[in-house]
């Protein structure tokens, strides 16, 4: 993508309404402009970066086995009175009346249509074990909507839903999304840590929040330090073996939000290993049993047990939330510093001179040749001050510049620069291709 096309309306200002840092950034780097309280309009970089988190959740989650679909956001109460919750969800969800007059509502969450979705088609305990899960947008009226995409009102959620035979069958789906979803914050490069949690509207009476540690988060949490040290369980996992013993070694230590905190728990633990810090939540699983198809009539039959209501859980991640996320987790004072596996664009090219011919040939060239080997550059071929394109580059975060100018040209040489560390090389404008494509091909996250 050459910048001249593109559309990036970065802002010199920090905007004073932005509480916090991430906020502050995307504001600034021109990736979400507000529309209303809790309502963002995602700019073209914005959108890349939610892609690129969207496919990574996508990937991990089929991988574990669920099955991709996609359900609307506009929902009937109808179904929403089958559950019993259509009146006890209150103020959060937005209410809507169609031309019929006929009451609908934007989804907050979708256990009814999935519960419904499900009791329409299987009926028998052979259509048994379903996950399933979609990535929509979804309304909450929150409160206080605030941090930007942290806390939205319209925001984009994974949710995928369980259906099992059995609570045995049930957990082993919960620790399949258990599993699949440290190793999804953990191919983004944030380190995601499962804490007790209490069930709140979704219900039920096992629940973990998934949290990472940042300064600005949300929630207060509590946790053994020991379990900040445990690695990701890495993409070999075989789901259909033995998860357990990874969810053991992970629920052994004390770990809980503030909601299901308990003092005299945690004043168990060691003085030096006790950590008190706050997070983002950034997915949450649950098991509730038959709390959903129990009312909705979502049974099968199986010849011993006879006809009896499916167990169920529901596991989402927040998709908008964790761009906001990962900015918390990575920036420095001239901007974002995004991890390989999210970033926008691979790699910025600055031209230090557009229209010099010397120039625009290797900028040419060393655009063609990055795309050819499948990586996303940004190529900078405005005509504006060096200065306002290196803290344009800096402020939107690609992990790799490449700086090609006359001066060092006339040396056959460009200058690389790694946006994390700030460190600059000199190389030929082919090596530097390579050294790129090397640096994306070996990256983990
Ligand atoms: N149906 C269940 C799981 S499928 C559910 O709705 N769970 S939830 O309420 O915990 O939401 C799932 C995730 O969505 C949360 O972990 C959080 O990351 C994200 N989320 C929730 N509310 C908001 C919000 N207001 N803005 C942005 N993200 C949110």
């Amino acid at each position: 993508m050459r910048l001249s096309k593109f559309f990036l309306p970065t802002l010199k200002e920090t905007p004073a309404d932005a509480a916090i840092v991430s906020h502050q950034l995307m504001l600034r780097a021109g990736m979400i402009r507000q529309e209303s309280a809790g309502i963002y309009s995602w700019l073209p970089l914005g959108l890349r970066v939610l892609k690129k988190v969207e496919e990574i959740v996508r990937e991990e989650q089929d991988r574990a086995g669920a099955v991709e679909m996609l359900m609307p956001t506009i929902q009937s109460a109808e179904l929403w009175r089958l559950s019993g919750r259509y009146d006890d969800y209150g103020d959060e969800m937005l209410r809507i009346r169609d031309r019929m007059d006929r009451e609908m509502l934007f989804g907050p969450t979708n256990e009814e249509m999935i519960t419904s979705i499900f009791a329409n088609f299987c009926r028998s305990y052979k259509d048994l074990p379903k996950l399933l899960y979609h990535i929509q947008w979804k309304f909450r009226d929150e409160r206080r909507p605030r941090f930007g995409v942290m806390r939205g009102r319209e925001f984009l959620m994974k949710d995928t839903y369980s259906f099992d035979l059995t609570e045995e069958d049930a957990k082993h789906s919960y620790n399949r999304m258990f599993v699949a979803y440290l190793n999804t914050f953990a191919r983004m490069g944030l380190r995601a840590f499962p804490m007790k949690a209490e069930t709140g509207p979704i219900g039920g009476d096992l629940s973990h929040e998934f949290i990472i540690l940042a300064e600005n988060g949300e929630s207060e949490v509590f946790c053994h330090r020991d379990l900040l040290d445990l690695p990701a369980p890495g993409l070999d996992v075989d789901f259909d073996g033995d998860l357990q013993s990874i969810v053991d070694e992970r629920t052994q230590f004390y770990a809980a939000t503030e909601d299901v905190h308990d003092e005299q728990e945690f004043a168990k633990i060691p003085e030096d290993k006790r950590v008190s810090a706050r997070g983002i939540e950034v997915g949450q699983v649950f098991y509730f049993g038959t709390k959903y198809s129990e009312p909705m009539k979502a049974r099968v039959s199986h010849p011993e047990m006879g006809e009896v209501p499916v167990h169920m859980g529901s596991y989402g991640i927040g998709v908008s939330r964790i761009v906001g996320g990962l900015i918390e987790a990575f920036n420095d004072d001239a901007g974002i510093i995004w991890p390989r596996s999210v970033a926008p664009f691979a790699v910025g090219i600055l031209s230090m001179r557009p229209g010099d011919g010397a120039t625009d040939a290797a900028c040419d060239s060393i655009y063609e040749k990055l795309q050819q080997a499948g990586l996303e550059p940004l190529y900078d071929d405005t005509k504006t001050s060096a200065g306002a394109k290196f803290s344009k580059m800096d402020l939107i975060g690609l992990p790799d510049q490449i700086i090609v100018g006359p001066r060092g040209l006339a040396e056959g040489k460009v200058e690389v620069k790694d946006r994390a560390t700030g460190e600059r090389i000199d190389l030929s404008p082919d090596q530097a291709v390579a050294n790129i494509i090397n640096r994306h091909r070996h990256s983990l996250i």
